[in-house]
């Protein structure tokens, strides 16, 4: 099942707590609106019925009345306290973490989410997870402030640089689900989404399989896949297309000015150090802005990368 909540006005109801959380909205509000309109309509009523008629006539001075005194205050006082202890209820189901969770580290990066697994494969803006597993998310930023948000789920906690946040639900139901960011931070702070895949134990165990290594796929395929799954297609075109960072086609043999003056010969070496020290040699005409994938793609994703990077010509 796939959603998209531009054009679906109803979202799925996704997580453990997500109808809680609903529900609880729907109380508040409707909650609201009762009393708005009631309050709105006595008031014009007593406008009315109240409204001056011939010569000015004057009511007796009331200065106390214990009935509408304990009215006024009893009927707030419970509704305050029933949106107090379900909303705390609602909080406690949100921030205990079972002691069974998986823990996923995610990274908040201009402009795309790292997504770190437990047995050390990572991904970037696609968060793959096993339904009816309770998922607890370590939080943390490497530049500015961001924050995960997945409607879905009703969940969104800040990432915050140098320090940890955490997040934490059970996927409850399989299909692909939005992920945004909901912090402003900064030129493509738009285009900071992700997709949360929930999947069946037995395609989660497969998809760590094939992300890590690329499964049965030949080096260019695998690379044409990481190109868009560790984001390089954000900053990257393939096809000549003017973007953030330069475009890939035709780049491998090509003699490129750096900033400091100096020409490279785009071969093997010099496209492995682009992605593992970007700001080492920077292309002239460019913004040092691309982050470090030190850490983030292994030696093999590197290898189908530049194998990729070379059939485009
Ligand atoms: C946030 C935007 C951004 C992302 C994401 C990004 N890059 Fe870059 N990249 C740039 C920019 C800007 C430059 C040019 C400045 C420089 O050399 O650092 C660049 C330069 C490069 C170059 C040198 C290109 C040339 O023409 O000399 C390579 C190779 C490269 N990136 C590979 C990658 C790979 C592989 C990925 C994904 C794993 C990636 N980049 C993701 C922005 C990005
Ligand atoms: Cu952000």
């Amino acid at each position: 099942m796939n959603q998209n909540s531009a054009t679906n006005m109803t979202l799925p109801q996704a997580s453990r707590f997500a109808s809680d959380v609903d529900s609880l909205v729907a109380f508040i509000t409707w909650g609201s609106v009762i009393l708005f309109v009631l309050i709105t309509m006595i008031s014009l009523y007593f406008l009315w019925k109240y409204r001056r008629i011939g010569a000015p006539t004057f009511t007796s001075p009331i200065s106390h009345n214990n009935q509408l005194e304990i009215t006024w205050t009893l009927i707030p006082t419970v509704l305050v306290f029933i949106i107090f202890f379900w909303g705390f209820k609602s909080y406690l189901d949100m921030r205990v973490i079972p002691a069974n969770s998986m823990e996923l580290k995610v990274t908040g990066k201009k402009w795309f989410w790292a997504i770190d697994y437990p047995n050390g494969t990572n991904s970037v803006n696609e968060m793959v997870l096993p339904v009816n597993k309770p998922v607890k998310l370590l939080l943390s930023s490497s530049d500015v402030i961001h924050s995960f948000y997945i409607p879905a789920f009703r969940t969104k906690m800040d990432a915050v640089p140098n320090r940890y946040t955490t997040m934490s639900f059970e996927p409850t139901m399989t299909g692909t689900f939005d992920i945004f960011c909901a912090e402003y931070c900064g030129k493509s702070h738009s285009g900071m989404i992700g997709k949360a895949r929930v999947v069946t134990e037995s395609e989660y165990a497969k998809w760590l399989e094939e992300a890590e290594s690329g499964g049965k796929m030949s080096p260019v395929e695998f690379g044409a896949k990481l190109y868009t799954s560790k984001a390089c297609a954000t900053c990257h075109s393939n096809d000549g297309t003017a973007n953030t960072g330069p475009t890939w086609k035709g780049i491998y043999g090509a003699k490129h000015k750096m900033a400091d003056g100096s020409e490279v010969v785009v071969d093997e070496n010099y496209l492995r150090q682009s992605m593992l020290e970007p700001n080492a040699k920077v292309v002239a005409g460019y913004q040092p802005v691309m982050p470090t994938y030190q850490g983030v793609l292994k030696e093999k994703q590197i290898d189908a990368l530049i194998a990729y990077i070379k059939t485009l010509k």
